[in-house]
């Protein structure tokens, strides 16, 4: 199989019969902050059991094709000693893995951040690959407010992206790109619109710069939505329709598949909007439109489990059916009513 035919078969598995990805890549400070919300102890052995938990989930592979794991987590095992890349492939699921090294203040541009990591990535890449990891996932951060985001933010992170992305296909692992941006503030969703596509368009730029193949990456991107803190109130199909609008005229019909992350949406909320954009859109839109959510699909879950070994089952039939509820809205199939069945 040739490098090409491997990333393209990468992707199919993952995105096989209407999966999606779970983000399970929280780094140790943004893991530690959502345990301290629940009263679970703050240390690696903890760490290691809930990762286990989320890996161990009985019938998640129906929903789940790929999971992104953190550093940490793919250096450790099962409690019965087997590799969680391992434990997750041998389940039918991807493993893949966070290789950036976070989003850190760019220097001369107030409130703005960089991602780090180039440096030394084809080394990690190639140790990775080693491990069983068969994607990567790089998270850029753009903040709207006054006077942000600037060209320079903007352009800075789609050429560490499109630098990442490229020596991600020379490994041999699929990149997922993500240009996030956040929800946090008042804005409208116009400018949800304009920042986003603005965003998009610098990437492409630099993806097609860098000489990347569009055919074998995954768009991890925010929906189009006013600010959390706007006094806007979209509707579900305002959302939809702004989300498809922007991205039919930003995003190349060669890029296979496109996952959102939820972003601080409700998981309902989260499902209501993937739902929408597949149901209404769907002779539309050149890509698979499906999930890569981290809290949308954990957070039920992490509440019930709340560190006691006594509320595993419930917290794993919890993850279960929110993973099943997420790939139901990535069919159009979601329905208000199976939240009901959990
Ligand atoms: C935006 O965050 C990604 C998706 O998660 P949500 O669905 O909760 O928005 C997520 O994969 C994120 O990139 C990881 O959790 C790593 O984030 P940190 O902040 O720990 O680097």
């Amino acid at each position: 199989m040739t490098n090409s035919e491997l990333l393209k078969n990468t992707i199919a598995q993952i995105f096989a019969n209407g999966k999606g990805i779970l983000a399970m890549d929280e780094s140790t400070p943004t893991i530690d902050k959502r345990f301290s919300v629940n009263g679970i102890p703050q240390n690696v052995e903890m760490r290691r059991n809930y990762r286990e938990l989320l890996a161990t989930t009985p019938g998640l592979s129906e929903s789940i094709g790929g999971a992104i794991l953190y550093d940490e987590t793919i250096r450790q095992q099962t409690s019965d000693g087997i590799a969680m890349a391992t434990m997750l492939m041998n389940s039918g699921i991807i493993p893949g893995i966070k290789v950036d090294m976070g989003a850190k203040p760019l220097a001369g541009f107030p409130n703005e951040k960089i991602t780090e990591g180039l440096d030394g990535l084809r080394e990690r890449l190639v140790d990775y690959n080693s491990m069983g990891a068969r994607f990567a996932k790089w998270r850029a951060v753009i903040t709207i407010g006054d006077g942000i985001p600037t060209d320079a933010c903007i352009n800075a992170n789609s050429h560490a992206l499109a630098r990442y992305a490229a020596l991600c296909q020379e490994a041999g692992l699929v990149p997922i790109v993500e240009p996030e941006v956040l929800m946090d503030g008042n804005h409208s969703r116009q400018r949800c619109y304009d920042v986003t596509e603005q965003a998009l368009k610098s990437l492409f730029e630099a993806l097609y710069h860098f000489r990347v193949d569009l055919q074998s990456i995954i768009l991890k991107p925010n929906l189009v939505m006013a600010g959390k803190d706007s006094s806007q109130k979209d509707s579900i199909a305002d959302v939809a329709k702004a989300t498809v609008n922007c991205f039919l005229s930003s995003v190349p019909a060669a890029v296979p598949a496109i996952a959102f992350l939820s972003g601080g949406q409700s998981p309902e909320q989260a499902s209501q909007h993937l739902n929408a954009i597949n149901k209404n859109y769907k002779d539309r839109l050149p890509w698979i439109v499906a999930f890569s959510f981290a809290r949308a699909i954990q957070h039920p879950c992490l509440e019930a489990w709340k560190g006691q070994e006594a509320h595993v089952e419930k917290a794993q039939q919890l993850l279960y059916h929110r993973a099943k509820l997420s790939a139901a809205a990535r069919r159009g199939a979601y329905k208000s009513a199976m939240e009901d069945h959990g």
